[in-house]
């Protein structure tokens, strides 16, 4: 495939897993950063693919290129999904990524490890055109952990441990988090239909 592709993100850490996913397709990776964007979507949908629609047709909007927005959650059993939609900021506005984390052990600190079971799921939407769009996801499913573990990754990837893995998200390379992860599902079928409509 050749042309440009906006990632519709202001997290560097996603931007980072993004490219790797990308790296093997003929494509511009463009970030908002590359084109001086200063755009902040407010996500206040109440499901994954409402927001990164949102994300993605503000964002194409404001720049017309093709661009992919995602949006995922970490959906915790024994909390009745929550963090889920509101992973970002579960602890409160404007908090860091050990703030939330925190917030998640504490919320779950009475219960066993066998009801710990979670679940990451990334909704990736690719916007070309006004109104049109279509959607990718991935899950990965898991268990978090009591107490942290690993300084790689971001988000909630110290506290999440990958089903079939002894190690965590924070513990894995960028690499190994990009076989399994729940963003690596999402664009690899996001990858293969880019790589499929310009073949
Ligand atoms: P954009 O909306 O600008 O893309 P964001 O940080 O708000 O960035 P999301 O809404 O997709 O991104 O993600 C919500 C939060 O979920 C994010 O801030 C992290 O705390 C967490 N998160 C997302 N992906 C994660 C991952 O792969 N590993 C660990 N935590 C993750």
């Amino acid at each position: 495939m050749t042309g440009k592709l906006l990632l519709a993100t202001n997290n560097k850490d996603k931007v980072t897993e993004i490219k790797n996913l990308l790296a093997r397709l003929d494509i511009q990776v463009l970030t908002l950063k590359d084109l001086n964007l200063e755009i902040d979507v407010v996500e206040d949908k109440d499901t994954l693919e409402g927001n990164a629609l949102k994300k993605a047709s503000e964002i194409w909007d404001a720049a017309r290129i093709p661009c992919s927005a995602d949006d995922t959650g970490l959906f915790v059993n024994a909390l009745n999904g929550e963090p889920g939609v509101y992973s970002s900021r579960y602890a409160g506005e404007n908090v860091s990524y050990a703030d939330n984390r925190h917030k998640l052990l504490k919320n779950i600190s009475d219960v066993p490890d066998v009801k710990r079971t979670a679940r990451f799921k990334t909704v990736v939407c690719y916007y070309y055109g006004k109104d049109k769009y279509t959607f990718f996801e991935g899950c990965c499913e898991g268990r978090i952990l009591k107490e942290e573990r690993g300084e790689k990754g971001f988000g909630y990837d110290a506290v999440f441990l990958p089903d079939g893995y002894d190690k965590t998200f924070g513990e894995l390379s960028l690499d190994e988090k990009n076989k399994i992860s729940h963003r690596a599902k999402a664009f690899i079928k996001f990858r293969d239909y880019l790589a499929s409509i310009n073949s």
